[in-house]
C-alpha cells in the first residue's frame, strides 16, 4: 500500500477545512511492499538473472509476512527493530516457474526453488494484453472478420484462461475472445461468436485457430450505458447525498494502522487478493485495552464457472484472484460516486511484468458511513408517568475496493461497527458475459441454450460467483475453538404443561477439520469461534459468531474438473489450524491447476483444531440466472456476512457509546 495518502477532491472542501489526521510512523511488519521495495526486489532478481541471459517475467511479488509469533513478539515491544522484510516472488524464468524469497534487509535471494508441480502462477496484465493484440494481427482472424463484413478497427479482443479438463500435459496458454464495438462501448454484449483462438504464452504465438461458423451479431442499439447515449424517455433524477456532516476526518491513519471509534486495524494491499485487514482489535473500556478479533483477513479466491459446456464456452471457469489478481484488476475509485464525501483515498502498488512498481491511484477508500439506520433504540411504552425513548443512529467505518475483472465489477467492503460487528459486503455489478444466438423470441428456442434470452440474439449465460474469505481470527488471543450450536426441537411430555414443544441449543466443539466442514442452510445453527481460555463473569466463553449470507453451494458434479479445482466451494464453512503457507483456498498455482493444492486437500489431513490457533474460511456463493434487468448493465446485487461478538463483552458494547452531535446546515444545499 502506498505510504502516500491523500484526501479526496471534495466539492465541499471550499466550505470546510478538513483536518486530516495522518501520521507517518515507522514501518510495521505487515505493511505491504512499498514502491522502493518493489524496485529493490526487481534489482536484486535482475542481478541474479540478467536479461541478457534469461527470459524473465515477474508473475507475482508480495509481502512474505513474518510468522505470527514473530509479529506478536514485535507488537509487544513495538519500539524495537521490526523483523526482516521479506518478499515472495513468483517468476517465469526460461519457461519454468520459480518461487523466490527475497530478503530486503540482506538485499539477497535467500531461497530459490523451481516449481514443477501442476498449474502456473498468476498471469501478468502485460502478457494478457500481448495475447489479445496477437489476435488482432492474426491473418486467419482478419479473414474471418472480413468474411463477416466487420471492420477490424472496431474489434476488441480479450484473453480468457483455459482451465484444466483432464489433459495429461499442459502448457501456458490463453484463449482469446473478440467483440465488436461499432456504435457502443459495451463490447461484452457484442461477441464475435464461434471463433476459437488459442495463444501459447511462452512462444507468444497463435497455436490454434478455428472459425466454426458465422453467428448473428447482437445489435449495438440499446447496449451503451453512457449518459450521452441515452434517449428519452428518461428515468427520475436522483438527489445527491448531503455534504459530510463534519469538518474533520473522523479517523486516524498512523502509517497503515487505521483507528476509528473503538476499532483499530492494519490495512494492506496485495496484487492477488486486494485489501488485507490485519490485527483488527476493539477497545474494551472496562478492561482498558484493545482486545484482538482478527489477525489477518482477505478474499482468498473467487470462482466464476459459466454453465455452457459447448466448444467455445466450456473452459470459461475463472479464478479471479489466482489467475488474474484482484489487486492487479482493482480500479481507481471516483470521489462521491464510488465513495462518499469525506472519504480518504489510498494508492496501491503491485509489480508489473518487468518487476517495476505499478501504481493504482486511489485504489481503496476509507469513509465513515451514516446509512440512516438504527444502531439501537427502545421506547419504554409502559411507564405512564415518564416518556422514555432512546434512539441511536448507526455509524460505521468502511474500507472499500473495487475490482473490475473483465465484464464484472466487484465492490468489496469491510465495515466496522461500534457494536463490535464486522460486516463483509460484496456488490456484484458490471455487464453480462453473453453468447450470440440467432433467436429473437423464446418461442424459437427448441434446444438447450444454457441461459436466458435477455435481448435479441443475446443469451445471458448461467453462471455462479463463489467468494472465499480467509478469516484468521484470534479471539482475545490465539488459542481458539470452533463451536457449532444446533437449535433443536424438544418434545414436552409433562402433561401439566400446556405446550407440546420448545427449542433449545446443543453445543459441539469441533475437534478436527472434518467436524468443521459445513454446508449452510440445512439446519438451524449458530457457528462460533470462541476462546475457551477466556470467560466472561457469568462463565460464557468469549467468542464471535459467523452470521452467514445467502447459502449457496456448488451445482457442478463433484468429479467435474472445474469443481475439483474449486473444491473450496464444496462447503460454506471450513476451519483449519493456522499454517502460514495455507493462504489461497484454490491453491498457489491456480492457472490450469488440478486440485491437488486446495482447501479441501489441506482439510482432508483432518488436523486437530480444538483450543489452538485456527483459521475460519467462509465461502459465499451466488447462482446467477440472468434476466432482462441485467441488460445492458447490471444494477448491483448485494451479498455479505457478519462476524458479531457473542459473549465477548460483559454487556452491550454500545450502551455507553456517546450519541452523535447532530448538526444542522440551514444554508447548505447540494446540487
Ligand atoms: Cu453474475
Amino acid at each position: 500500500m502506498a505510504s502516500t495518502l491523500k484526501l479526496a477532491f471534495l466539492l465541499f472542501s471550499i466550505f470546510f477545512f478538513l483536518s486530516p489526521t495522518f501520521i507517518t510512523s515507522k514501518p510495521h511488519p505487515l505493511d505491504s511492499l512499498t514502491p522502493s521495495e518493489f524496485t529493490l526486489i526487481q534489482s536484486i532478481v535482475s542481478q541474479a538473472y540478467p536479461s541478457s541471459k534469461y527470459k524473465l517475467t515477474f508473475q507475482y511479488v508480495g509481502l512474505d509476512e513474518p510468522e505470527k509469533p514473530v509479529v506478536k513478539s514485535w507488537l509487544s515491544k513495538p519500539t524495537t527493530k521490526p523483523p526482516p522484510r521479506q518478499a515472495l516472488v513468483m517468476l517465469r524464468l526460461n519457461q519454468q516457474s520459480h518461487e523466490l524469497i527475497v530478503d530486503l534487509s540482506k538485499r539477497s535471494i535467500i531461497s530459490d526453488k523451481i516449481y514443477d508441480g501442476y498449474g502456473y502462477p498468476l498471469l501478468t496484465a502485460e502478457e494478457q494484453e500481448d495475447a489479445a493484440d496477437l489476435a488482432l494481427k492474426h491473418r486467419p482472424f482478419l479473414a474471418s472478420i472480413k468474411k463477416r463484413g466487420l471492420n477490424i478497427s472496431e474489434v476488441v479482443c480479450s484473453p480468457l484462461t483455459i482451465g484444466w479438463y483432464g489433459e495429461e500435459k499442459s502448457k501456458r496458454e490463453l484463449k482469446v475472445s473478440c467483440y465488436y464495438l461499432d456504435g457502443t462501448a459495451n463490447m461484452y454484449l457484442r461477441p464475435i461468436e464461434e471463433i476459437i483462438m488459442t495463444v501459447d504464452l511462452e512462444k507468444m504465438k497463435v497455436t490454434e485457430y478455428n472459425d466454426k461458423s458465422v453467428s448473428p451479431m447482437p445489435k449495438a442499439e440499446g447496449t451503451d450505458y453512457r449518459p450521452s447515449k441515452q434517449t428519452p424517455p428518461f428515468g427520475p433524477r436522483l438527489n445527491a447525498a448531503p455534504p459530510t456532516p463534519t469538518g474533520q476526518t473522523p479517523f486516524k491513519i498512523d502509517g497503515n494502522v487505521v483507528s476509528w471509534a473503538n476499532w483499530k486495524f492494519h490495512l494492506g494491499f496485495d496484487a492477488r487478493v486486494g485489501p488485507v485487514i490485519s490485527l483488527a482489535s476493539i477497545y474494551d473500556p472496562d478492561k482498558a485495552k484493545y482486545r484482538q478479533v482478527v489477525y489477518r483477513s482477505f478474499i482468498s479466491e473467487l470462482f466464476v464457472p459459466y454453465q455452457d459446456p459447448t466448444e467455445a464456452w466450456y473452459h470459461r471457469t475463472f479464478f479471479d484472484c489466482g489467475e488474474f489478481g484482484f489487486g492487479i484488476y482493482a480500479v481507481s475509485l471516483e470521489p462521491l460516486n464510488d465513495c462518499p464525501s469525506g472519504a480518504v483515498f489510498i494508492d496501491g502498488y503491485y509489480a508489473g511484468q518487468d518487476g517495476k512498481p505499478v501504481k493504482i491511484p486511489d485504489v481503496m477508500c476509507i469513509f465513515e458511513r451514516h446509512p440512516g439506520d438504527s444502531m439501537w433504540r427502545h421506547t419504554e411504552a409502559e411507564l405512564r408517568d415518564q416518556q422514555i425513548r432512546e434512539a441511536r443512529p448507526e455509524v460505521s467505518l468502511v474500507v472499500r475496493m473495487v475490482a473490475t475483472v473483465g465484464n464484472y465489477d466487484y465492490v468489496l467492503d469491510w465495515e466496522f461497527k461500534p457494536s463490535g460487528s464486522i460486516k463483509f459486503g460484496v456488490w456484484l455489478t458490471g455487464v453480462l458475459e453473453v453468447k450470440a444466438e440467432p433467436y429473437t423470441h423464446i418461442d424459437e428456442i427448441k434446444e438447450e441454450v444454457y441461459g436466458t434470452l435477455v435481448a435479441e440474439n443475446t443469451i445471458g449465460i448461467h453462471h455462479d460467483h463463489f467468494l472465499n474469505y480467509h478469516l484468521d481470527l484470534d479471539i482475545d488471543g490465539e488459542d481458539n475453538s470452533f463451536v457449532k450450536t444446533s437449535l433443536v426441537t424438544k418434545r414436552i411430555t409433562d402433561k401439566k404443561i400446556p405446550r407440546k414443544s420448545y427449542w433449545t441449543v446443543e453445543h459441539e466443539t469441533a475437534k478436527t477439520e472434518a467436524d468443521a466442514r459445513l454446508k449452510l442452510g440445512l439446519k438451524a445453527e449458530e457457528l462460533l469461534v470462541v476462546n475457551p481460555n477466556k470467560k466472561t463473569k457469568p462463565g460464557n466463553k468469549v467468542g464471535y459468531r459467523l452470521i452467514p449470507g445467502s447459502a449457496a453451494g456448488p451445482l457442478l458434479a463433484a468429479d467435474d474438473y472445474p469443481q475439483i479445482r474449486a473444491a473450496f466451494t464444496n462447503y460454506n464453512v471450513w476451519v483449519t489450524p493456522y499454517n502460514k503457507s495455507e493462504k489461497w483456498a484454490g491453491g498457489k498455482y491456480v492457472d490450469q491447476s488440478r486440485g491437488d493444492d486446495t482447501l479441501q486437500v489441506w482439510s482432508n489431513r483432518n488436523r486437530g483444531i480444538e483450543n489452538t490457533d485456527i483459521v475460519l474460511w467462509y465461502t459465499m456463493g451466488f447462482h446467477h440466472v440472468p434476466c432482462q434487468e441485467d441488460f445492458p448493465m447490471m444494477p448491483t446485487l448485494s451479498g455479505g456476512f457478519e462476524l458479531r461478538p457473542t459473549n465477548f463483552f460483559e454487556y452491550s458494547a454500545v450502551l455507553k457509546t456517546k450519541a452523535p452531535m447532530h448538526l444542522n446546515w440551514p444554508n447548505c444545499t447540494t446540487a
